[in-house]
C-alpha cells in the first residue's frame, strides 16, 4: 500500500474526537470494499441454517440491560459466526414472519478472525482510510487488541432500535479503553435508522454499569466498582448548562464506505428503521490491553485461545 493511503487521523479530526467523543471519516473503505463486504454479508445470511439455530434474538435492554440477551448461543458466540435475530421478525406462533435473509438483526461476534473479506480490514486493504492500526496509534493505544465484531443489518420495516448506551458498559476494561469502529456498508439516514450522538457526553457521563455473565438470563447489569473514565480522561467540567442523559442528540447520516468512530463512554443509539430501505453495517471494537488494564473475567464476552485479536504486530 503506498505510504500516502497509510493513513490515520488529522490533527482536526483527532480534535474533533477528543471533544466529541465521535468522528465521521468519509469515504474510509473503496466502494469495492463494500462491495465485497456487503457480498460477504449476502452469503453468510444465505448459509444459515434455521432448521437447527436457537432463534435466539438480538435484544440489548440499553443501558439498564435488564432484557440483554444471554444465552449459552450468545454467550459462546466470541470465537464464531452467528446470527441473531430482529425482535419483530416472529409471528403470535414463534415462527418467523419474514425470509431469513429479511430476518437476521446481527451476525457476529468473530468475523474479524473468521470472514477473511472482514478480517482484512484490520490491516487494511489498499485504498482504506484512517486504517485501524493507525487510528489506535493516534488515540494513544499500547497492545490495542479488536475484542468483537459485528454486522448489524437493521432489516426494513421491523429493524430494532437501539436504546442510548456507551459501549464500555458491555466491553468493559478498568480503566475504561473501548472505541467503535463503525463502516456504513449501505446509505444511513434518519428514515432507515442512522447512529445518533449525545456530543461531548463521554467527558462527563460515567460507566456507572457494567454487563457480566450471570442472573436468570445469563447476563445481568452490576454496579461498576471499577474506574468510569479512561485514564486520560480530563477532569470532568460542568460549563454551565444542564448536562443530562437525555440531553440533544445529534444524526450521524452517513454514506455507504464512511467509518464513524465512537468512544467507549459516549452515549449513542440508534432508532427503529420502518423503511423500506435496510442498513448494513459492519463495526469492531478495540480495547486497550497494555499498561494496566484489567480485562475482567466476569464480562459477558471472553477471550477465545490465544488472546484478543493484536492490532500492532
Ligand atoms: O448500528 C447500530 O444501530 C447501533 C450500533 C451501536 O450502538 C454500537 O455498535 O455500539
Amino acid at each position: 500500500m503506498p505510504s500516502s493511503e497509510s493513513t490515520g487521523l488529522t490533527p482536526e479530526q483527532l480534535s474533533f474526537f477528543h471533544t466529541s467523543g465521535y468522528l465521521i471519516i468519509p469515504s474510509a473503505l473503496p466502494p469495492s470494499t463494500v462491495k465485497t463486504l456487503l457480498d460477504e454479508t449476502h452469503s453468510l445470511l444465505s448459509s444459515l441454517d434455521i432448521t437447527t439455530h436457537p432463534l435466539t434474538k438480538f435484544s440489548t435492554g440499553g443501558q439498564d440491560g435488564t432484557d440483554h440477551v444471554g444465552d449459552d448461543y450468545f454467550l459462546s458466540s466470541g470465537d464464531k459466526i452467528r446470527f441473531f435475530f430482529e425482535e419483530d421478525a416472529f409471528g403470535p406462533d414463534g415462527k418467523l414472519t419474514k425470509p431469513k435473509e429479511r430476518a437476521v438483526n446481527k451476525i457476529g461476534h468473530f468475523l474479524h478472525g473468521l470472514s477473511p473479506p472482514f478480517a482484512e480490514l484490520l490491516p487494511g486493504v489498499p485504498g482504506q482510510k484512517a486504517l485501524p492500526k493507525h487510528v489506535a496509534r493516534d488515540l494513544g493505544y499500547q497492545d490495542p487488541r479488536c475484542l468483537q465484531s459485528m454486522v448489524i443489518c437493521k432489516q426494513p420495516e421491523i429493524g430494532g432500535a437501539v436504546p442510548p448506551h456507551q459501549d464500555s458498559t458491555f466491553l468493559y476494561t478498568d480503566p475504561p479503553s473501548a472505541v467503535g469502529f463503525w463502516y456504513a456498508l449501505e446509505d444511513a439516514t434518519q428514515e432507515n435508522g442512522c447512529l445518533s450522538f449525545l456530543p461531548g457526553s463521554h467527558l462527563w457521563s460515567p460507566i456507572r454499569q457494567r454487563l457480566v455473565r450471570g442472573g436468570k438470563t445469563g447476563t445481568e447489569m452490576v454496579d461498576n466498582e471499577g474506574r468510569k473514565f479512561p485514564k486520560d480522561t480530563k477532569e470532568m467540567k460542568y460549563r454551565g448548562e444542564e448536562q443530562t442523559e437525555d440531553g440533544e442528540y445529534v444524526l450521524g447520516e452517513v454514506k455507504a464506505g464512511d467509518l464513524v468512530l465512537i468512544h467507549g463512554n459516549l452515549l449513542h443509539k440508534s432508532e427503529r428503521n420502518l423503511s423500506k430501505k435496510g442498513r448494513i453495517i459492519y463495526t469492531f471494537h478495540v480495547i486497550e490491553q497494555g499498561e494496566g488494564h484489567i480485562y475482567d473475567e466476569r464480562n459477558w464476552l471472553q477471550p477465545p485461545e490465544g488472546g484478543f485479536t493484536r492490532l500492532y504486530q
